[in-house]
């Protein structure tokens, strides 16, 4: 069984990703999304930003052609929340994505992502502030109110796992606790 955690994460990840607000997954949300994040990105270079583009293209059609069950060529929430059931399938293409994006938040490669930036990227993905900012905090950043590329990468590979609960990233489904 999925958890329910996890059930609600794959809602809103969906609401996520359908940035046109169809209510279908299609390869057009995707390049809405890699367009707002690259916009967001100002200080990365051209070939980090081509980069983030491809990933979005690569995670697309990935998902397309693991829960496109119906093979119409987008995806509905029923084939999206079965997909995510069997999250190991697509580890390996979220490990991808995940490090593109995190990479965009390490324009000067210290392995370290500031907190405006992170706000910027994951604004322009479509999360709410305070979410953002919720799951900022929850990483743990330093002193220096920063958190490390690693962490963000692992965060985001947590945030569509099945088997967890209480991670981080409940901070960006539903209300923010303070
Ligand atoms: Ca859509
Ligand atoms: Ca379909
Ligand atoms: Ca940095």
């Amino acid at each position: 069984m999925m958890r329910a955690e996890a059930l609600s994460r794959a809602k809103a990840v969906f609401a996520l990703f359908d940035a046109d607000g169809n209510g279908y997954l299609e390869s057009e949300d995707f390049d809405l999304m890699a367009g707002r994040v690259v916009l967001a990105a100002s200080d990365a270079g051209e070939a980090e930003k081509d980069a983030l583009r491809d990933a979005f293209r690569q995670w697309w059609e990935f998902l397309l052609g693991e829960l496109d069950a119906n093979r119409d060529g987008r995806i509905s929430l029923e084939e999206f929340t079965a997909g995510v059931l069997t999250p190991e399938r697509f580890r390996d293409a979220l490990g991808a994505f995940a490090g593109t994006l995190a990479a965009l938040g390490d324009p000067d490669g210290d392995g370290l992502v500031e907190r405006p930036l992170f706000e910027a990227l994951m604004t322009a993905i479509g999360f709410e502030h305070a979410n953002i900012h919720a799951l900022f905090d929850a990483f743990g950043p330093t002193d220096e109110d920063r958190i490390t590329t690693g962490t963000w990468i692992n965060g985001i590979k947590e945030f569509y796992s099945p088997d967890h609960a209480d991670i981080p990233g409940d901070h960006l489904v539903g209300d923010p606790v303070s």
